[in-house]
């Protein structure tokens, strides 16, 4: 079947619009997605029709608000293929996913010299979390190192699992090279030493299928918002045994069984770790979104954007000055690149005239940056409603930039 691209882009009315009057050109979308109708009018209606607050009242709307937020976990349980609901925790997207493992399962297992296993593509949010359980604990941080292309050495990674390693963070797919770890293989190394594993998949999942079961990881983190779903909420996949063992997060109400002065029981999974009302009707929305996606096929999306990818990397290599960071073999829908005389901040600023969104900067990656030796690069992201006729345009704008002020 063809890909229905026209059909996709029509449900993104933000796609309809001009910027500085020229036709929108959206290559932002591993910073944010943008969302479809279906998504949009699914809050609408969820606010207009069955708004009330979950798990606590008896009234219809309550109950009704309850099902709606319950079958979203449900649905994510299905897309990950994980075992069973009490596995998904609702948070507000993958770094309090992060925060909330170190500060349970981190503080309560890893201690004074244990190391944790990081690699040196990391998202901040697979850093900072990890430094401050560190310098909480004792414990160390190592990193696996990357080489040139952007791909992590895989021999050194193996050799950094050790007997003091507690814990191994490692993303599936980097946010500012675009490569893509072999996080199978990484979770079995790192099982064989009992060592337990997060995935930061972030950037993965939208463009990849995730099989929580088949990867055997123990965490797997990710964000609504990079999903065609609201932002304020994303999930924390946990294998059952390690969710039941680790202290709650968050206190307060909804993540309790009984309170007395003295002493507080707390509720099952997964609402142990879901204090306080929850971002209800985003978490709605983010339902809608995962069930425009399987409408679509995730993997159909994924071969769209390969596509793309391919396409682009092969018009950029033939634009002279035109420096692409991040070449890894296994690359998910990101072009990285630098410009030998022009910034990347004035490379955003320049084409944004021309109504092409990317982002320039350290995309919060800065020891990705200090590696390549470069204070920044632009970077073009892809999602589902690109097209080749967009790549184009965007190859003509950097191609009439270098002639101007390169
Ligand atoms: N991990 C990775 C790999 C990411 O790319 C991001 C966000 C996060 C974690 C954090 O996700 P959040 O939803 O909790 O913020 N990445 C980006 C980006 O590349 N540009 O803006 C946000």
């Amino acid at each position: 079947m063809n890909y229905p691209i026209e059909k996709i882009r029509a449900d993104f009315p933000i796609l309809e619009q001009k910027i500085r009057n020229k036709p929108l050109i959206y290559f932002d979308n591993a910073a944010s997605c943008q969302k479809p109708n279906q998504v949009i009018d699914c809050i609408s209606n969820f606010y207009r029709q069955d708004y009330a607050n979950v798990h606590r009242g008896v009234h219809t709307l309550s109950q009704r608000a309850s099902d709606k937020y319950e079958a979203v976990r449900e649905k994510l349980k299905s897309f990950i293929n994980a075992a069973n609901e009490k596995e998904i925790v609702f948070v507000r997207g993958a770094t309090e996913a992060i925060n909330l493992v170190a500060q349970t399962y981190g503080r309560a297992n890893i201690k004074v010299g244990d190391e944790i296993l990081i690699t040196a593509m990391e998202h901040h949010a697979n850093i900072v979390p990890w430094q401050m359980l560190c310098q909480q604990n004792g414990a160390v941080l190592k990193v696996a190192p990357m080489d040139l292309n952007g791909e992590l050495i895989y021999a050194e990674f193996e050799k950094l699992l050790t007997d003091k390693t507690k814990l191994v963070a490692v993303t599936h797919m980097s946010n500012a090279l675009g490569s893509v770890n072999p996080v199978k293989k990484m979770i079995a190394a790192a099982h064989a030493k009992n060592i337990p594993v997060l995935v930061d998949g972030a950037q993965a999942i939208p463009h990849t299928k995730v099989d929580v079961q088949d990867l055997d990881c123990d965490f797997y983190v990710f964000s609504g918002h990079k999903l065609y779903a609201p932002s304020g909420i994303g999930a924390l996949y946990g294998k059952q045994a390690f969710l039941e063992a680790m202290p709650p997060y968050h206190g307060g109400g909804d993540m309790i069984r009984t309170v007395t002065f003295e002493k507080s029981t707390y509720a099952g999974l997964p609402h142990k770790f879901e204090a306080g009302t929850p971002s209800i009707a985003d978490t709605v929305g983010f339902g809608a979104a995962i069930d425009y996606i399987n409408a679509i096929g995730i993997e159909a999306i994924a071969a769209h954007e390969h596509e793309l990818l391919v396409y682009a990397t092969e018009k950029a290599m033939q634009i002279k000055g035109l420096n692409i960071i991040g070449q890894a073999a296994e690359k998910g829908g990101i072009l990285s690149f630098t410009l030998d005389r022009i910034h990347p901040h004035d490379i955003g600023t320049m084409l944004d005239s021309q109504g092409i969104a990317i982002r320039a900067g350290h995309h919060c990656a800065m020891p990705v940056m200090d590696f390549f030796n470069v204070p920044a690069t632009a970077r073009v992201s892809f999602g589902m409603y690109n097209t080749k006729a967009e790549v184009d345009v965007l190859i003509l704008a950097v191609t009439e930039l270098i002639k101007i002020f390169g």
